[in-house]
């Protein structure tokens, strides 16, 4: 059946009309339904050996355009829908967006599921249905608030599955509830998302914003997605979550593997549970406690089994980022696993008497990422660079024991979100230039680089970056109330908001530059600085640091001597479906990290395939960025990662060298606390940020600030070089391929998984 007979049928049955009849939000769930009933169709991927990836965040994203993207009748229901008088880009802007994940971790897992299914490997993701994803961000006086964020409509992509598991927590019971999404594969069968809920769920309880009553797992389980942690019952209904996820996990796994027949003694023949960071550690001892107290396994067989069938990735080096559970956290919550946990720990201390490698610690805090060291068979890293540092530094206790287990996976992207879908216009190009098979081979995009010096391949790749910034300066008017001159440069850094990641450092070149103007220095082409960040509502720094840059949009934007020559957006709300809009249009993507800290990034790799050129530190996934452009082809700037990690271990940074040492740098941080500033700014706010920067700054700011400021400078000079800026865009994206998650995949499967 074609699409148009299959779309009229379910707009029959559902609402008994024509399509031509339907309202926009009728349409939608039309279609919806249609989608999720071709994709049935579709079949099951099989194979006798499945990868479960279990992860607390799937960042998903609007699944509409993907989903009909893969399922290979987009053009088609466009034609349709045309042929109506209906837009099917109107239609996807009515999909609520699943904001199931924080960042880069939760985004990674989304990516992941999308190669998994297109390399036709079976492999189902594993999470929960939290039912408020990541707050939503509404401006009030230039500070950011959080409202909930709900996305469950009556229909959705979730299937309710009629499976459902006992989930005990000590002696409380929960019930819990299967849902489903179907995970297509580009031209290929489905997988699927198995994100677990609980029926007795309150939506009511929210209060104001996303402030709920911590106490009733009944009422709340499944409500948020990682509530603040500040507090003790934050803290506690975190371990709740991430428990009742693996509880729920293990027992489908081993649901699964006695459905087929399979011998549990052998599971690792048939299963695979790849743990994305520590957040569901815990199914290493659950998984051990039921082999033991209900399958009738010794000890010593459960330990060796799970094991078999675990592997860990760590996507952080942040010390603090580290998860390390209190024990009397976890025997209040799952008393049934501490036993497990202390034997886990128990037999590690036998082996190895090092304190660094212990499970629990001496103030008796349980180390997840230890957990899954001892007791998985697979550590890996995220990007080349990351990988080296755990080797070395953060995990290098490990690494002596163990160096056979670590391994390094570089992160990817899918390129059907991150190109096909979001530029529909520079695939197509793409594909009249060198044909299709890059779309399933990414590396093919290096033909791309024949054309090094076609100036009419150049000419249309510019022209379709120039309508996207078109497009963005329309959506920006419309949602932000900004005025941007689409002939100026973008200069983009979207990502959640951090001190490490440096918004501060972008917001002092901004400082730097509106005072220039201001003493009559004005560049050449204009500047649009766009930033798109959430931070964690218990994060106070980072706040401070939207703040200054919502105070700074306030004053530039309206400066009658400035705002010709550079405006500042502050995007509300940034989420997948803004990046979307985002990063087609962007001439310069800002990649600033304090070297070392950044374990990969993925947006960088998003920037690049859709022909921006990085503004970037030596970190994470940067450096492989360099490695396969050239160093003619990005722009890198600031300390290298082992001269950072130096500075910390002799702790001889002291940022008010820097600042009392450069007039510029001065200048610049000074200029927070301005009346200017104060005028239209919290001063509370501005001070505790001026003070930090001044008498802490723990992310070397002020280290790394005049290079940045000459580099950046000497990137906006190269711009007026058109020919030379469109080479760049060129062999960026034609260097991109690298960066397909499809390989990142391949690398998993044929490392770790090894699925048959
Ligand atoms: C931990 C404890 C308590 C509460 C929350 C958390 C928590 C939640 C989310 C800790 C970490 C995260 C998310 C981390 C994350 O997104 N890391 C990013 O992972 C990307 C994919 O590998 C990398 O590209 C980024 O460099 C890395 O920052």
């Amino acid at each position: 059946m074609n699409v148009k007979t299959n779309l009229e049928a379910v707009a029959q049955k559902m609402y008994g009309k024509a399509i031509a009849q339907l309202d926009d939000k009728q349409l939608y769930f039309a279609i919806l339904q249609m989608t999720k009933e071709m994709m049935q169709g579709k079949g099951q991927i099989k194979g006798s050996k499945k990868v479960y990836y279990i992860s607390a965040e799937f960042l998903i994203g609007k699944l509409l355009s993907n989903n009909l993207i893969n399922l290979g009748i987009y053009d088609e229901l466009e034609d349709v829908l045309k042929a109506e008088g209906k837009t099917l880009s109107r239609i996807e802007e009515i999909e609520p967006e699943p904001s199931l994940g924080n960042g880069g971790l939760g985004r990674l897992a989304a990516c992941f599921l999308d190669s998994i299914a297109s390399l036709g490997l079976p492999g189902d993701g594993i999470g929960l249905n939290y039912h408020f994803g990541l707050f939503k961000q509404v401006f009030v006086d230039r500070q950011q608030t959080a409202e909930k964020n709900d996305w469950i409509e009556e229909q959705s992509w979730l299937t309710k599955t009629d499976i459902t598991f006992p989930v005990y927590f000590g002696k409380k019971k929960v019930m819990s509830r299967l849902y489903d999404i179907d995970v297509i594969g580009y031209e290929q069968g489905v997988n699927k998302l198995h994100l677990f809920d609980i029926e007795t769920i309150d939506e009511s309880i929210v209060e104001d914003g996303i402030d709920f009553d911590k106490n009733d797992v009944d009422k709340n389980l499944t409500l948020f997605l990682y509530p603040d942690d500040s507090d003790e019952a934050g803290q506690m209904l975190r371990i709740y979550q991430q428990y009742f996820m693996v509880c729920n996990g293990a027992q489908l796994i081993l649901k699964e593997m006695k459905d087929n027949g399979y011998d549990l003694h052998k599971m690792y023949d048939h299963a695979v549970i790849q743990i994305n960071d520590t957040h569901p550690t815990m199914v290493i001892p659950e998984l051990i406690r039921i082999l033991t107290e209900e399958e009738g396994f010794d000890m010593e067989e459960a330990i060796e089994v799970v094991s078999k069938t675990c592997a860990y990735t760590n996507h952080t080096i942040l010390a603090e980022a580290l998860e390390k559970w209190p024990i009397k956290y976890l025997q209040k919550v799952v008393p049934q696993l501490m036993p497990i946990i202390w034997e886990l720990d128990k037999r590690a201390a036998i082996k190895y008497d090092d304190p660094k490698v212990q499970i629990i610690d001496k103030d008796l805090r349980v180390h997840m990422a230890h957990i899954d060291i001892h007791y998985g068979y697979s550590v890996n890293g995220v990007a080349a660079i990351h990988t080296e540092i755990l080797k070395d530094t953060e995990l290098n206790h490990f690494y002596k024991i163990y160096p056979e287990k670590f391994n390094n996976k570089t992160n990817g992207i899918t390129f059907r979100r991150w190109l096909l879908s979001c530029n529909r216009e520079l695939a197509d190009l793409i594909t009249k230039t060198i044909g299709a098979g890059y779309k399933k081979d990414a590396d093919e995009l290096e033909k791309l680089l024949k054309f090094k010096d076609d100036e009419a391949l150049l000419s249309a790749i510019k022209a379709i970056k120039k309508d996207k910034k078109v497009a963005l300066a329309q959506y920006i008017k419309e949602n932000e109330g900004q005025d941007i001159n689409p002939e100026s440069i973008y200069d983009i850094q979207i990502k959640r908001l951090h001190e490490y990641k440096r918004q501060q450092m972008n917001a002092l070149y901004i400082i730097h530059k509106y005072l220039e103007i201001k003493a009559g220095k004005k560049p050449s082409t204009p500047i649009t600085f766009i930033f798109g960040a959430k931070a964690a509502p218990a994060y106070i720094i980072a706040q401070d640091i939207i703040h200054l840059l919502l105070c700074l949009q306030e004053i530039v934007n309206n400066d009658p001597d400035v705002k010709d020559y550079m405006k500042v957006v502050m995007v509300e709300n940034y989420n997948v479906s803004y990046a979307e809009k985002l990063i087609p249009a962007c001439d310069i993507s800002e990649q600033i990290s304090l070297a070392s800290k950044e374990a990969s990034g993925t947006g960088n790799m998003k920037f690049m395939l859709n022909g921006a050129v990085t503004l970037g530190t030596s970190d994470g996934a940067n450096v492989e960025i360099n490695e396969l452009v050239g160093d003619e082809n990005i722009y890198v700037f600031g300390e290298k990662s082992e001269q950072v990690i130096e500075h910390y271990a002799k702790a001889d940074y002291v940022s008010k060298k820097f600042y009392e040492g450069s007039k510029v740098i001065k200048e610049a941080v000074d200029f927070i606390i301005s009346k200017q500033v104060v005028a239209v700014g919290n001063k509370e706010r501005l001070t505790r940020l001026h003070k930090e920067l001044i008498n802490k700054d723990w992310f070397m700011t002020l280290l790394d600030l005049e290079d940045y400021i000459a580099t950046k400078d000497k990137m906006f000079e190269d711009y007026k070089d058109e020919a030379k800026w469109k080479r760049m865009m060129l062999v960026n994206i034609a260097k991109a391929g690298f960066f397909s998650s499809d390989r990142t995949i391949a690398e998993y499967n044929r490392d770790i998984w090894k699925l048959k």
